[in-house]
């Protein structure tokens, strides 16, 4: 019996990681660093979840003895900062709008009695610019449950932040269905015993979504529904 419907945010909730890509582009540029991850090289980056561990993973292949600095984090920690700040004021302009049907999911879910959560690797300030911006300032009202970044807990795949989740919530993986669209978050939620629908987004088409219920090119909205991309169709 469904109790609650678990949503990941970059790629899910809004087709975020294009902004995401400039805003990290900005800020190497703001640091006079003349770095620039086009989006073949992002599409490879994004397997690392978190922004200040795909700069570090992208140092130790690109400039590795950078890592060896002793105020590596310290920089690390500054460019991500700037990045988000990129990030969120490109979010606050209005540059980020829902993927079809989930204001409406989150509608129905709400109505329909069931809980809501958020369970996201990326920052908290990230997580409330867009949701402030497409859901309006009283989003926070519509979830049981936000789990981000900032909880510091192991990234994607790792299990950990559904696990926080369910605890918040007082229930098993088995009672809720994840949204996700990436194999990190197929991972992540099968680990913690969630099922987990999939919506695939612009960076992780054609990723090896196995453990998935089924995988969706969207949530569909009358008139414009979603069409099955692999998997049972749910009705
Ligand atoms: C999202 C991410 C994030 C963002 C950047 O993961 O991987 O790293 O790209 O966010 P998921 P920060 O969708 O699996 O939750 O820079 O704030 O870390």
């Amino acid at each position: 019996h469904l109790k609650a419907l678990l949503f990941d945010v970059d790629g899910t909730l809004a087709e975020t990681e294009e902004l995401h890509r400039l805003a990290f582009n900005a800020a190497f540029a703001g640091q006079g660093l003349n770095w620039h991850w086009s989006q073949d090289l992002y599409r490879e980056l994004l397997q690392v979840a978190g922004g200040r561990e795909r700069i570090r993973a992208w140092l130790a292949q690109a400039h590795a003895h950078l890592l060896e600095q002793p105020d590596i984090d310290d920089r690390i920690a500054v460019l991500h900062r700037l990045k988000t700040d990129h990030y969120t004021a490109g979010v606050a302009a209005g540059r980020m709008a829902l993927r079809p049907g989930v204001a409406r999911l989150i509608g129905e879910a709400r109505s329909a009695g069931l809980r809501l959560a958020i369970v996201t690797t990326t920052s908290r300030a990230n997580v409330d610019a867009l949701l402030a911006a497409t859901l309006g300032t009283d989003w926070e009202e519509l979830f049981d449950a936000i789990c981000s970044g900032d909880e510091g807990l192991p990234k994607k795949p790792a299990p950990d932040a559904y696990r926080w989740t369910l605890d918040r919530l007082g229930l098993d993986g088995g009672d809720c269905v994840a949204i996700e669209d990436t194999a990190n978050g197929v991972q992540a939620a099968r680990a913690a015993g969630v099922p987990v629908l999939v919506t695939e987004s612009l960076y992780s088409r054609g990723e090896d979504f196995d453990g998935a219920l089924a995988v969706l090119s969207d949530l569909g909205e009358p008139g414009q529904p979603f069409h099955v991309v692999a998997g049972k169709d749910p009705g």
